[in-house]
This record gives C-alpha cells, structure tokens and sequence, in this order.
C-alpha cells in the first residue's frame, strides 16, 4: 500500500503502512512478512518480551500439545532445518527460546514497540485511516490494521466473593509470574481442570505440601507420551519437511502424516475397536485418537465408543474408585472440548497429598482469607492457582474500543457472538484483518501454519490494493452473513455444539454461546479463500480515496 498512500496522502502522512496488534507468532511474521513488501510496519506488545501465549502462559508443565517438528513456522528453509526441538513436544521455555530466536534472527525487534497495549483503534471513512491509541496515550495512524491479538491472551478468574482478603499468595496460569512459584511446604489449592490445570497439577503436586484440586467439569485427557525426540525421526521429518508442510494444507488439522480414517466406529466389532483405541492411547497425542475412525465428532454413538473407553482408563488408573468416578467426563463427547495431552495427571490422585474436591455439586462460594469456602467445607490454603482458562477469540480484541469513527464499537457488534467474513474481516470496519480470528480454523488447528496462511492472504490482499490504487478493502454484509451462516452449519453437523466449552463461549458468564472455530478444516477452508481470491476477491469491495 506505500505507493497508494503516498500519492493520495494529505498533508499528514501516516505513520506507519500497517500497524500491528501484538507481538506473539503472528504479530513476529506479520513484521517479516509486510517488511518483505517495503511496507513501514510497528507492532505494539503488551509483555515486556515478544512471544504472546509463550511469554505469559509460564506455569509449570507448560508445553505444546502439538509435536514439535510441526509447531513451528515454516517460511525459512534454513530456519526449520537448522533449529533443534529436544522433545516430542516443547516446553514454554523451549518455545519462547525459539520465538526469541527467530526475532533476533530476522532483525524483527526493532519493529516492535513492547510494554504497549492498544486501548484504541478508530478509522476515518474520509481518510481511510486507522487513529490507534495506546495505554501511554500515543496517537499513530496507518492505513492498515493488523489484529494479532491471539485467541486465547485474555486471562479470566472468576469473581469470586473475598479474594482481596486471602492471606497467601494467588496466581493465574496465563499470567504466571516470570520468576517461578516455590510450592515447596504449601497447601496449593487448583481451580480449574482445562489443558492448563491438568499440565500444571503433576508437578505442584510433587513439590506441595497438599494439592486440592477444584473440579467443576471432568475432563478427558490423553496420555501426551512425552519423549527425547529420536534424531532419526528428526532427520526424516526435515528432510521431507517441504512436502511436509504442503500436504499440511490438504488435511483438516493443518498435520500432515495421519491419514483420514474411512470407517465408522460403528462397523468394528467391540474386540477391533479396542484394539485400536489401546494403539492410540499407547501412541499418545490427540489427533490420532480423534482419527481412530471417522465419525467420532460426528455420531454420538460412535464417540461414545471412544469416550467409554478413556473413562476405563481414568478407571483402571485411580485407586479410589470414587474419586475416578468424578474424574470421568459425563457431560460432553471426547472431542468436544479441546482434549488435553497430560504427563502422569490421573496417576497424582493416588497420592496421599492430593485430594480432589467436586465443584459442581458443592460450588464454591468465597474465598475467605485461610483459604475456599464452598457450600460444603472450608479448605486451608497457602496458595490458590486460578487455572481457569481465557476469554477466548473474541476477549482480545473486544477488550480494544474498535470501530469506525462514529460508529458502534466491535464489543456492540458482536454482542450476540462474533460476525466476520472468513475470520479475516468484519464488515463495517474496513483495512482491519484479524490473523486467525473466530470462524476461521485457527484454535482447531496447527495455529503457526494458519497464522502464516492468514498472513500471506492479507499480504497479497495488500499487493492486489497497490496494484489497483485500491485505499479501501472491507467485507460486504451480504458476504459476511453466509459466511456466518456456513460456519454455524458446520459446526451443528457435528457433536462440537454439544459441549459447554471455551468454543462455544461457555466457560465466560454472559457470554453469548455461539460456536466460534470454523470446523470443515483447513482444506476446506484454504480451498474455500482461495476460491474468493480467484474470484477477483469475491464478498470483499474496493475503493480508493479520492479526497
Ligand atoms: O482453560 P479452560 P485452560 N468455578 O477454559 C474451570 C490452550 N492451552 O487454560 O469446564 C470452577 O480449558 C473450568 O470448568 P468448566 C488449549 O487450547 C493449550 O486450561 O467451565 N471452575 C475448566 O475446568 C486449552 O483448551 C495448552 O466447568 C471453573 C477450567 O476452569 C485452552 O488453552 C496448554 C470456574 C478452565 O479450562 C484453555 O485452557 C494450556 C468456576 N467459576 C492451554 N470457571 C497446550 O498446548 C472456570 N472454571 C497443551
């Protein structure tokens, strides 16, 4: 867009071409990405460091539940050969030791202003400018804005009554302090049995004193099978890591290698499906279970096949048969909600340090300063952990006042759940593109191959505008509602809509419950933007400033 902008600039030029909201995965290629195309780019982080959710998620146990020769970016030949990941899955610190890597290795930092969040982003329909503000005050303008918030960056506890007045110390997982928690000779209580709780639990509960944990909903978790990563496998990978990375885009997780099961779960006999669900367990990893066959988030009966088979596990595992009985999910498919990985979680509640506390028959109700008081008993603490999970897709950007200048803010728009046309645009609020925003694939995928995906798009949307003498790009109305539409359908041909989970906007009270993740997969969806483009951007309208 520079040319564009120059030659149509009044007397104030911009201050920037894009301007970048955050500075994790996709705020770091963002910056690689447009500076490659000559664009003047800033992008603004709240943190102190880069790295988004691997700056601030450092609780311990911290890791990626999608293998490590997978999670990482793939715009660098040299890069993803060059770099070497020790485990299965990374750690946090290994993660953000690579983000780290990759800024300095691309000179990216020194377009990124850190310590800055964005309060505010306000576009002039006369100017086709974006006025963004941030929490210092400062006013910067640019014609494109780049939302790289991230879906799952805006950290929420509940309310719960007298936490002010708790004598030990709290803590969220997603803000977890930089220097580490000693739990050595304390009772730590847990609330919160998402990815993070279950990651977290096995180690506070091999250093506390006491754990309680407070479990609302049961959740299914697999066994992650953490290892060394075998340097034979590595070599391999690398070496078909091009192809590798192509085939990615043909499947529905944006992972190539698991091949799309054709038979339904319900034509095995009981013996077969046994032995197949043992071989993924044993295997670890969520992906390959959920393709054991190929109606598992699809048919209720199937998935109960499969679910049935994870609690005989929680059974098989936990010694006191009441306590595996409340660690069983009894209110959603597996699959459902986002499966977690775990390293030895079933296995803490055979300790005598660790005591699991049901929160949906006796909620909680206060926090009193020793510790929580639920409608049953009071539980002495030293040290609460909130591990309850995020304002997710949507938090980051409705927390900024974004709209066009006298116009309703993105907050209002979206009161009823989100409304974008591919999860890249929201109609009405014009040279905005948000990087795996909601009805996208984004959460329900490799998250690094959909940021690059998203980023590519809007970097040849860009060129497609400068070639055009374009200023203006928004999503038409018309388009945005059968996207709206479709995504939805989508999500009700499946079992996804079943769950009270984070997808669904369940776990935020007052939050409207509308599935947010597109789910017919990365193929469909690449193939689908594609198509648009084809179509000489089909639902999206250009238009170039005149003024
Ligand atoms: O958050 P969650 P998370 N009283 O929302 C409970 C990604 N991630 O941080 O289910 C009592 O999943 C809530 O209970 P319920 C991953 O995508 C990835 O764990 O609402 N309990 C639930 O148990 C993941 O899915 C990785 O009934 C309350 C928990 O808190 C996503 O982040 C690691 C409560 C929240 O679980 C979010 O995970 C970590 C209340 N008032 C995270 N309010 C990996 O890569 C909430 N809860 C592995």
């Amino acid at each position: 867009m520079p040319e564009v902008s120059s030659a149509k600039r009044s007397a104030v030029a911009p201050d920037f071409d894009v301007v970048i909201v955050g500075g994790g995965l996709a705020g770091l290629y963002s910056i690689y990405r447009f500076r490659k195309m000559g664009l003047n780019i800033r992008a603004y982080e709240a943190g102190d460091g880069v790295g988004g959710t691997w700056f601030w998620n450092r609780y311990p146990g911290c890791r990626c539940d999608v293998e490590s020769m997978e999670y990482s970016y793939s715009f660098d030949d040299d890069l993803q050969q060059e770099w070497v990941w020790p485990e299965r899955y990374g750690t946090q610190p290994v993660i953000l030791e690579y983000i780290n890597h990759v800024a300095k290795r691309f000179d990216l930092m020194r377009d990124v202003q850190l310590n800055t969040r964005i309060t505010q982003a306000v576009f002039c329909e006369k100017k086709h400018l974006w006025t963004i503000t941030t929490n210092n005050g400062e006013q910067i303008t640019a014609p494109i804005c780049i939302m790289a918030a991230g879906n799952l960056s805006t950290p929420r506890k509940p309310d719960f009554p007298g936490l002010d007045n708790f004598k030990g110390d709290w803590y969220h997982t997603g803000l977890w302090p930089k220097e580490g928690v000693d739990f050595t000779d304390k009772r730590v209580g847990v609330i919160g049995t998402g990815s993070s709780g279950v990651q977290m639990m096995p180690h506070i509960a091999a250093q506390a004193k006491h754990l309680t944990v407070f479990q609302r909903t049961a959740n299914f978790s697999l066994p992650a099978r953490n290892a060394p990563l075998d340097p034979e496998k590595e070599r391999k990978h690398k070496e078909e890591y091009r192809e590798r990375r192509l085939a990615a885009y043909n499947t529905p997780f944006g992972i190539a290698g698991y091949p799309p099961p054709d038979k339904s779960a319900l034509e095995a006999t009981e013996e077969e499906r046994r032995a197949i669900y043992e071989d993924k367990w044993q295997e670890g990893g969520s992906i390959s279970y959920l393709f054991a066959y190929k109606d598992l988030l699809l048919n209720k009966d199937a998935n109960d096949t499969a679910s049935d088979f994870v609690r005989n596990k929680i059974r098989a595992t936990v010694n006191d048969p009441n306590t595996a009985e409340l660690l069983c999910p009894d209110n959603h498919p597996i699959g459902t909600k986002r499966l977690i990985l775990d390293s030895n979680y079933y296995e803490i509640f055979n300790q005598s340090n660790v005591k699991l506390v049901d929160v949906k028959s006796a909620p909680i109700q206060e926090i009193t300063p020793n510790g929580i008081k639920t409608t049953e008993s009071e539980y002495q603490l030293d040290a609460i952990a909130f591990a309850t999970g995020f304002d997710a897709m949507t938090g980051a950007i409705k927390e900024i006042d974004v709209r066009v200048d006298g116009g309703t803010t993105i907050e209002e728009q979206w009161d009823s759940g989100p409304r974008t046309y591919l999860g890249l645009m929201v109609a009405g609020l014009p040279n905005m593109f948000m990087i795996t925003g909601p009805q996208s694939p984004g959460v329900k995928s490799q998250m690094i191959l959909s940021i690059e995906w998203h980023i590519n798009w809007v970097a040849n949307c860009l060129s497609y505008m400068r070639d055009n003498n374009h200023t203006r790009v928004a999503a038409e109305v018309k388009a945005q509602q059968q996207w709206v539409d479709h995504v939805r359908e989508v999500a009700d041909s499946t079992l996804y809509p079943l769950a009270n989970s984070w997808y669904m906007g369940a776990n935020i009270p007052g939050k409207a419950r509308v599935f947010m993740p597109y789910v017919a997969g990365v193929e469909a969806y690449t193939k689908e933007c594609n198509r648009v483009t084809q179509n000489g951007y089909q639902g999206f309208e250009f238009s170039t400033n005149i003024s």
